[in-house]
């Protein structure tokens, strides 16, 4: 299936997705009919599983938002099972390394660029879905093209070696963390502090020298569109269970008033 943050990044265009923490295949199919190309299923800071984020990988992929899914560790198991089942990208928090990223790019690439191991997967249909057409080769050719893998930058290790770590091969995009990246600088939650706005805008640039996809957290629609006119091509804005929180708070304070 079409990668569609991919396929917007390849065109120039912009995508805009959010993180899910209401864990809810309803919630996921109601968010696709709300103009979202992506959603984050966040296994670092939700109690979801690798069975549960398995199958609302296929609930997003069925709806036509490309299902990202955010991993709990910089090991080969998160990785391997969450690509298996058809992430079309992962997003890796608390990198601090070069080291660390080559070691993510041997896990989530197949070879030449890494050492992913292989099974027939729900990935490639099991060897009957369409990625699956030019045989094994094929299929490893197009995962290692459409399957992102995005470190984050959030801790200070990451952002001192941004611009190696953006360049690094098989490293697809890098995902801004801006609460980590606030206590990293030791200003917890100064996003308008300008040492936070020089990092953002560090790591922003390290991508777009390097040709990589840059994608930026934030809290709502208005902090979005700030980020897309400073140049970022993706935003993550918001976590479902606030999003809703927020709008029963409004419903409330409207009914109340
Ligand atoms: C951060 O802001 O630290 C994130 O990882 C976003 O979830
Ligand atoms: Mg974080």
């Amino acid at each position: 299936m079409a990668n569609r943050i991919l396929e917007k990044f390849r065109g120039g265009g912009k995508s805009l997705g959010i993180f899910t923490h209401l864990l809810s295949a309803p919630a996921i199919e109601a968010m696709a009919y709300a103009g979202l190309d992506y959603v984050i299923i966040d296994m670092e800071h939700s109690p979801i599983g690798a069975e549960h984020a398995a199958e609302l990988v296929g609930v997003a992929e069925r709806s036509g938002l490309a299902p990202l899914v955010r991993v709990d560790a910089i090991e080969r198991s998160p990785v391997l099972k969450m690509l298996d089942v058809g992430a079309a990208g992962l997003i890796v928090p608390q990198v601090e390394s070069v080291e660390q990223v080559r070691a993510l790019v041997s896990y989530a690439k197949f070879t030449p660029l890494g050492n992913r191991g292989y099974c027939p997967s729900r990935d490639g249909g099991w060897g009957l879905a369409e990625n699956y057409s030019g045989g094994m080769p094929g299929y490893m050719s197009r995962a290692n093209g459409e399957t992102l893998l995005i470190p984050q930058c959030e801790t200070a290790g990451c952002l001192e070696h941004i611009e190696e770590i953006a360049a690094v091969e098989g490293v697809d995009g890098i995902f801004i963390g801006p609460f980590d990246l606030s206590i990293a600088l030791g200003i917890p939650g100064r996003f308008d502090d300008e040492r936070h706005m020089a990092a953002v805008e560090r790591v922003r640039l390290a991508c777009e020298r390097a040709g990589k996809l840059c994608i930026m957290f934030c809290g709502d629609g208005a902090a979005a569109a700030k980020y897309f006119a400073q140049g970022f091509p993706s935003v993550t804005a918001g976590l479902d269970i606030c999003v809703l929180q927020s709008a029963i708070q409004g419903l409330a304070g409207a009914a109340l008033a």
